[in-house]
């Protein structure tokens, strides 16, 4: 490839901007969840920028949308790709720009008339952001063969709905197996979503790894009583315990090194004022970059747990949601992002990835490595993300130059 070669940058926001049409919401952000009409929608967009590029353009039955350029050999391909589902305060730019940055990568080297030695490929992953269907990265976990189709389709969202169901309502049950097409490496493009690479101010991230996730699902079961006329030291409230909880997932990541906690969802039920909860669902997620303190965080919980229960007289049963480990990436991938931002003469610095990403799943089948680019004020999974467009024409240079020289090597 010629050294001079570039993405199309103005062509790479165009498509963004087109994408983040898709389930606008009026913050500015997107909520596009996973299997969702405007998940559907965003998924019709990305097909119709595929078959316009010429990419052979397949669906597997856990939904991936997987465009593919054919190379000049035979033999397991170079897959880019994230996901264009988000969470319910989305911002426009997590998941969905990797795939736009993908699809760039492939129209910059067909533009140029180039044709890799190996296949290229850019996937969609369905529900990585796990925010409607559980675990999170549910797609790659599939393609990767962590996790059944069946077991998949079988997930439930918190209404009940059937993961298949819906996958099949979209029109996204497609015929090929997860993982149909032998992975060479796989390379992401991602915002950073933190606020690192902006506090030194700013350059690209050659990101060495992904933390361990682990995400709880907890059933709290009390007595519902009279708000009014139930004495305190009579009462079996799990509202309070699922208080207390939280405060101790909070007051464990000031004792253990690295690790973070966080209590997102808390269902009441009956969900009346003037009622002691009968249930509460809440779920922790719980991370660390070391897998052993995440473990002993989660039996800190889990002891927490098991002394309110004894000592309170209410039921808790865990439930997993998602469990993931400390994953390195591939030493020679993340010198070939280092390598690209040098020829490009952009700063770049190796650091390990906060969030779960698709990358996680890949790397259990092919070398894997991420490209970060800046957070404007550290901000996602909010509607204010923001990341500027020359870090995005950047972070997309990075990734087109590590991708052609790994799918030529
Ligand atoms: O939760 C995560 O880290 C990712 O956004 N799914
Ligand atoms: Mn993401
Ligand atoms: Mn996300």
């Amino acid at each position: 490839m010629s050294s001079n070669l570039r993405i199309d940058g103005a062509r790479l926001v165009s498509r963004l901007t087109e994408l983040s049409a898709i389930g606008a919401t009026p913050e500015g952000g997107c909520r596009r969840l996973a299997l969702s009409d405007e998940d559907r929608q965003g998924r019709d967009w990305l097909v119709g920028q595929m078959q316009a590029l010429g990419l052979d353009v397949k669906i597997d039955a856990i939904g991936n949308i997987v465009g593919i350029l054919k190379g000049r050999e035979d033999g397991p391909a170079v897959i880019l790709g994230s996901h264009i589902d988000t969470v319910g305060t989305g911002g426009r730019f997590d998941g969905a720009l990797g795939v736009i940055a993908g699809v760039e990568v492939l129209a910059t080297l067909r533009d140029a008339g180039l044709t890799p030695k190996r296949d290229m490929a850019v996937i969609a992953f369905t529900n990585e952001e796990g925010a409607r269907f559980h675990p999170d990265m549910l797609g790659s976990y599939v393609w990767a063969g962590g996790m059944s189709v069946a077991a998949a389709h079988a997930e439930l969202d918190a209404d009940g709905a059937v993961l298949g169901t819906e996958l099949r309502r979209i029109g996204y049950e497609g015929p090929e197996q997860p993982g149909f097409l032998p992975a060479h490496a796989y390379l992401e493009m991602h915002i950073e979503q933190g606020p690192v690479l902006e506090s030194e101010g700013g350059g690209l991230g050659a990101v060495t790894g992904i933390q361990a996730i682990c995400w709880l699902e907890l059933t709290l079961k009390g007595r519902p009583s009279h708000a009014g006329t139930t004495p305190m030291a009579y009462r079996k409230d799990p509202g309070l315990a699922a208080a207390r909880i939280n405060i101790f997932a909070n007051e464990v990541t000031k004792t253990i090194p690295g690790q973070l906690a966080n209590c997102g969802v808390i269902r009441v039920q009956p969900a009346n004022v003037n009622v002691v909860p009968e249930t509460v669902v809440m779920t922790l997620d719980l991370r660390n970059p070391s897998d052993a303190a995440l473990a002993e965080a989660e039996a800190a919980v889990r002891a927490y747990c098991a002394d309110l229960v004894a000592r309170d007289g209410i039921e808790i049963a865990f439930r997993d949601l998602a469990r993931f480990p400390a994953t390195p990436f591939a030493e020679e991938l993340i010198a070939g992002m280092e390598q690209s931002a040098a020829e490009l003469g952009l700063p770049i610095r190796r650091m390990i990835s906060g969030a779960g990403h698709d990358a996680q799943m890949m790397s259990r089948l092919c070398p894997t490595a991420m490209v970060f680019i800046p957070s404007i004020g550290g901000l996602s999974h909010n509607p204010a993300e923001f990341s500027t467009d020359e870090d995005m024409a950047a972070g997309a240079n990075v990734l087109l130059g590590a991708a052609w020289r790994v799918a030529n090597a």
